[in-house]
């Protein structure tokens, strides 16, 4: 066969924006600078239209990449199967290449920026063979909007590219902000798969080396060899969280890992609320909460990712910068979140759930009971007595948040909400109670960076081995750990004393010494919500605990629902032994960040422990 050299002459450069200099002749310049380098046979430039789309989905169900789900019952939806290697976010393969190692702090892989080049540019070199390379302009937040930011990503994933048109903005009003001087964030994805001549392309292709690489000094991410979302949509947790960080720091604003909501009370009057947990601990449900309280409501105005910038009226101000969500199948159904399940009736892509008969998805928890065929998440023959899951543990639904039933009208609103409370919760069988009130925006930073999750659930009174997940942003966050609490700190003195949000910490996971969930949650955790507000609004008093604020339990409604006494008692316990033992461990965690570790939080950590009665 002719060298790849000579058989392609010169590859379909497409539609691109003609300019002979400034921004946009800049931006061209560097899609062709990777085209250079990556080969591929054609480059499109996506508009972000509806035909385009369409084609695209076409021509993916044509080449075997998406099953066309039966439209009776799942009109515009498709299935795609990974390779069963590639199923979820790879940490260890997660890179940030600050130009100075303690920028990236100890919670991150860190490598050399000149170092890794020389690594993974070899690995792009050629790697779009036989592809189409796309060039995605995206905006995360409104387009123009004053807490918005922009990007370019460029990948040969078909994919990525369907998923980042639900997830994000993208268009070509995205291409007039950079032809207008706005800056952007360049972001290069290879499913690392080129095709030779003739061969023949794969269902999901990627390749068994992976890199996911931050640039945060030149704004830049490189990822190879993945095709699963958070690896391959680099709007989200590669920039709208990595990236977004450390722009963040830099600017006086906060990229955090969080859901956003507005609480309506029964008088008709709002409250936003943001919510830290880590993945994996119900965030998407509490976004989509169904109060089981009469009167109160919740709009939904994201599931992820937050970007919080304090105002001039000295408030915090709140974006969701996505416009879709990716959310985890398994789990959703109609007794724990119904409306994911309305959100997800059509022009959904699901990724690596079950297959029913008649032609619709299933997964775990969808409903109560199995199908009683189903072909798996890998493409085999499944029933109910196969003894695995039919769905993959960390399969997904990507949808667009226009179609959430309680989505708030103003959820795109560029401005974004006022914030009135702040949550932080972990996944927590002991110590930490039902829901606690931190005593200011110190001792809420404080709980924000100590917050974590029992690897083992542990029996009542003993401490599992805690997996620390600070403001659930452990593999979120693009620079030094110790420095991004400081920031937070000082983000906070930013802010008007009587007009920040308060900082709560909740724990829907706390068991009992027989090990039984003391609390209901889901659709109840409304009723913390209800106490929460009533605390902003100063209608109830709390009781002063070493470790904040707690609810008198009579303060609690709990009306419709039966909570024993000594399940409250549980509930709200705090063992003096146990969190000595806590303190110690957070200890222990502070060390590890060194002289980055802010003193102020230090302070607070020896007044916990004053309070506790140690000296
Ligand atoms: C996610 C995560 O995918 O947090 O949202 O892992
Ligand atoms: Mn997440």
């Amino acid at each position: 066969a002719a060298p790849a050299a000579q058989r392609r002459a010169r590859p379909d450069l497409g539609a691109r924006p003609s300019a002979a200099s400034g921004p946009l002749a800049d931006l061209v310049a560097w899609v062709d600078e990777i085209a250079a380098l990556a080969q591929p046979d054609r480059v499109h430039w996506v508009d972000g239209s509806a035909a385009e789309n369409d084609a695209l989905l076409r021509e993916m169900v044509d080449e075997g990449k998406l099953i066309k789900l039966n439209p009776e019952w799942r009109p515009g939806s498709y299935l795609a199967r990974s390779h069963p290697s590639d199923v979820a976010r790879t940490e260890a393969r997660t890179f940030i290449a600050s130009e100075r190692e303690e920028d990236a702090g100890p919670t991150n892989n860190w490598v050399a920026p000149d170092d890794i080049r020389a690594t993974i540019t070899p690995l792009f070199a050629g790697s779009m063979r036989g592809r189409t390379m796309y060039v995605v302009p995206f905006s995360m937040g409104a387009v123009g909007g004053p807490l918005s930011h922009i990007g370019v990503q460029v990948t040969d994933s078909a994919y990525a590219v369907a998923s980042i048109g639900i997830m994000t903005r993208v268009g070509a009003a995205v291409l007039d902000e950079i032809a207008g001087g706005k800056p952007w964030v360049k972001t290069v994805h290879s499913v690392g798969a080129p095709l030779a001549p003739g061969e023949a392309d794969v269902a999901w292709p990627c390749n068994d080396e992976k890199y996911i690489v931050h640039f945060p000094d030149t704004l830049e991410v490189w990822s190879f060899g993945s095709g699963y979302g958070g690896n391959a949509i680099l709007a989200k947790k590669c920039f709208a969280l990595r990236i977004a960080s450390v722009i963040g720091r830099d600017e006086g604003w906060l990229a955090e890992h969080m859901l956003l909501i507005r609480v309506i009370d029964p008088a008709g009057k709002a409250y936003h609320v943001a919510a830290a947990f880590p993945s994996a601990c119900g965030k998407t449900n509490l976004a989509m909460l169904r109060p089981t309280i009469p009167g109160w409501r919740v709009e939904t105005l994201g599931d992820d990712i937050a970007w919080l910038r304090p105002g001039s009226d000295g408030r915090l101000w709140a974006i969701n910068p996505e416009a879709g969500f990716f959310g985890v199948a398994p789990g959703t159904g109609e007794s724990t979140n119904v409306t994911a399940v309305e959100t997800l009736w059509g022009n959904t892509i699901f990724t690596n759930v079950a297959l029913r008969p008649d032609g619709d998805v299933w997964w775990e928890g969808l409903t109560d009971e199995a199908p009683a065929e189903l072909i798996d998440w890998e493409g085999k023959p499944w029933t109910p007595d196969s003894g695995r899951p039919a769905a993959h543990p960390n399969s997904r639904f990507t949808v667009s948040a226009a179609q959430c039933p309680q989505i708030a009208s103003d959820w795109d609103a560029a401005e974004g909400v006022p914030l009135d409370a702040i949550l932080f919760g972990g996944r927590r069988a002991t110590n930490v109670p039902l829901v606690v009130e931190a005593t200011d925006w110190t001792h809420g930073v404080f709980i924000g960076s100590t917050i974590s999750s029992e690897r083992t659930a542990a029996a009542e009174g003993t401490l599992g081995e805690l997996r620390r997940d600070p403001f659930a942003m452990l593999p979120f966050c693009g620079y030094n750990m110790g420095d991004y609490f400081a920031h937070w700190l000082k983000v906070g003195q930013k802010l008007r004393f009587d007009r920040a949000p308060r900082v709560f910490q909740v724990n829907w996971f706390r068991k009992g010494s027989d090990g039984r969930f003391l609390w209901p949650g889901f659709g109840d955790n409304s009723r913390v919500i209800d106490w929460i507000v009533r605390r902003l609004n100063g209608e109830v008093g709390a009781v002063d605990s070493p470790i904040g604020r707690l609810p008198h339990t009579a303060d609690l409604n709990l009306d419709g629902i039966e909570v024993p006494q000594r399940d409250l008692d549980e509930l709200f316990a705090v063992d003096t032994e146990s969190w000595l033992r806590e303190a110690d461990l957070t200890e222990e965690f502070y060390d590890t960040f060194g002289e980055r570790m802010p003193a102020a939080l230090r302070a607070e950590l020896e007044a916990l422990r004053y309070r506790l009665g140690h000296r």
